[in-house]
């Protein structure tokens, strides 16, 4: 895992944040990373344990829109409190992922992150689902930027297509 990097193709200021609360949690958030560079999205990646660092992680959150980030992913496995203590230091939307451990089939990190109290919104992906919280960043980019928001219907239409052209097969 790199830390604090952005994309090959793009080689401007990073402007989402992925955290995790552990390098353990890369082989699952590095679908959001993946997912940026298909929109050719800067951002930077970094290990910020709520638990283990909670200073830097309050830090980080209090500092995240000053340096320009427009979007922070969080994901955390177990006791995921990450997402929701970022969201409760920054003004930037926060988009929760839960990582599944060993035990509890990631049942635990998903209740963690979200069952937030009112006034605190994490926006919780799915369990391991760091490619949809990439894609939602992306959304949440292009609704103030008119190239970006042709790439997301593009990309719309191109599931749209594969998926017709499943049922087609299938039909065949
Ligand atoms: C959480 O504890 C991390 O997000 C990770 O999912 C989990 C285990 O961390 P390691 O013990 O693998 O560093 O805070």
């Amino acid at each position: 895992m790199s830390t604090s990097t952005s994309t090959d193709q793009s080689a401007g200021r990073p402007v989402v944040g992925i955290v995790m609360g552990s390098d353990s949690d890369w082989p699952v958030m590095e679908n959001a990373a993946k997912a940026l560079d298909e929109f050719e999205i800067p951002y930077e990646v970094d290990v910020v344990s709520a638990h283990r660092m909670p200073r830097e992680m309050v830090a980080y959150g209090e500092d995240a829109a000053g340096r320009g980030l427009k979007a922070i992913i969080a994901g955390a496995g177990g006791a995921a409190h990450l997402p929701g203590m970022l969201a409760s230091v920054t003004p930037l939307p926060v988009i929760g992922v839960p990582v599944p451990l060993k035990y509890l089939d990631g049942m635990d990190s998903l209740l963690s992150i979200v069952q937030m109290p009112a006034g605190v919104p994490v926006a919780t992906v799915s369990v391991a689902g760091a490619r949809n919280a990439g894609l939602l960043a992306a959304r949440i980019l292009a609704a103030h930027d008119p190239e970006l928001l042709d790439r997301m219907r593009e990309f719309q239409q191109e599931l749209n297509d594969q998926a017709t052209e499943k049922g087609k097969r299938l039909r065949a």
